[in-house]
């Protein structure tokens, strides 16, 4: 690497930061049954001390994006207690994230709901999320709906779009002026006929509905296999309304698979068109970059710290790709030469350049390494075996 390539990765490295997710260091499986891990957290405070080693290690995730009903078992009047967590911890609360899809009322949805009682309730859900949100200082409501129908027929679907707006034009209101909401989209599951919020064209438009401190959220595995999901995340930063992401990846659906385990340059795809966007307009695009990812088979902090190595190593390719030339044979059109532009950053190996600003930074060179020489692991099996042992698997 020459000493203008190894800048462009330091600056890069420098400003790029990634939220993990509380609900990855617990025990997830699939819907045929839990895997349980001996290590795996079974408490917050767990899960922030598993938050907590991965941004030791790695030094770029600073926040972890929590879950109202898993990890605030009586909603706002648990917030006193994760914010004594949270001063104790390294890491600080990030995305907080409702849960409309757990509770029996939800049988036929939430904020589309056929029943007012439902959809208040649902509301209800929300006001206490935002609650949390502002008592934890966090600025983004994370927002997913698991609200849909299975059968031709049996929903309105333009009356549920309707009480949609409705409930998230309330929610908006309720968000602190420095508060944002992200509306993420899904195609099917657990729905398999009709989902509300289905695309990011729907997202878009009930985001705008809503107000102009909701935005989309992009989690790559909610999308239909070939679609060109880079394009997506080029038409909401044009329209500014690209909020955040789920990064994950998959194979089938939404297999929640460790980012880049299947397709690399899917993700450093998505990340050209962001930086490109951000050299073009001189400014940062103003995105939460989250993962969300369950790890069923996998050490969850292993995993964890793996996902975000990758993460960093197709940021930076992405920040390789000359912006300038790019622009010159875009232009031209010199199709062999733009397009190399973007293979050769792809193919640049970035990793030795990586461990040296680690190195640069205080930082291990290799997090894995670390993480297996520091006893960690050992340790938390130790404490926690019993009481995963005792964890249910079945789901009948
Ligand atoms: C969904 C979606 C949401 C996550 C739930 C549990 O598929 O990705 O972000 O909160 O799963
Ligand atoms: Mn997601
Ligand atoms: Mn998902």
């Amino acid at each position: 690497m020459n000493s203008k390539t190894s800048e462009t990765i330091f600056r890069a490295l420098d400003t790029f930061r990634i939220e993990i997710p509380s609900w990855a260091f617990a025990n997830t499986g699939t819907r045929f049954g839990k895997f349980i891990q001996a290590a795996a957290a079974t408490t917050i405070e767990e899960k922030f001390s598993d938050a907590a080693i991965v941004h030791q290690l790695t030094g770029v995730c600073p926040t972890i994006a929590l879950h109202v009903e898993w990890d605030f078992p009586l909603g706002s009047k648990s917030a006193d207690d994760v914010i004594e967590i949270s001063r104790r911890s390294s890491v600080r609360p990030g995305s907080i994230n409702p849960n409309f899809f757990q509770d029996q009322c939800y049988k036929y949805g939430s904020f589309g709901n056929p029943d007012r009682s439902v959809r208040e309730r649902a509301l209800e859900h929300a006001r206490d999320s935002i609650r949390i949100a502002k008592t934890l200082h966090s600025r983004d409501l994370s927002l997913w709906f698991a609200d849909g129908s299975n059968y031709p027929g049996t929903a309105n679907i333009r009356q549920r779009k309707t009480w949609f707006e409705e409930n998230l034009r309330t929610v908006h209101g309720e968000l602190a002026a420095d508060q944002r909401m992200l509306i993420e989209y899904k195609p099917f599951e657990p729905a398999f006929y009709h989902t509300d919020i289905a695309d990011w064209g729907m997202a878009f438009l009930l985001a705008k509905a809503a107000g102009p401190r909701a935005k989309v959220l992009v989690d790559t595995g909610h999308h239909y296999l070939s679609q060109n999901i880079e394009q997506i995340v080029a038409w909401l930063l044009s329209e500014d309304m690209l909020g955040g992401f789920h990064f994950n990846d998959r194979r089938y659906a939404d297999d929640d698979l460790t980012m880049g385990s299947i397709d690399p340059y899917q993700a450093f795809r998505i990340f050209h068109e962001i930086l490109l966007f951000e050299h073009e307009s001189g400014k940062r695009a103003d995105i939460a970059y989250m993962i969300d990812q369950s790890h069923n088979l996998k050490g969850k902090i292993e995993a964890m710290i793996q996902t975000v190595g990758m993460a960093q190593q197709l940021y930076v390719k992405a920040a390789l790709v000359d912006h300038d030339a790019l622009v010159v044979a875009q232009n031209k059109p010199d199709l062999v030469r733009a397009e190399s532009l973007l293979q050769d950053a792809f193919a640049s190996d970035v990793r030795p350049t990586i461990a040296e600003w680690r190195a640069s930074r205080g930082l291990p060179a290799d997090p894995l390494g670390a993480f297996h020489e520091s006893g960690y692991l050992e340790r938390i099996t130790k404490e926690r075996s019993a009481r995963n042992s005792t964890s249910v698997s079945s789901y009948a």
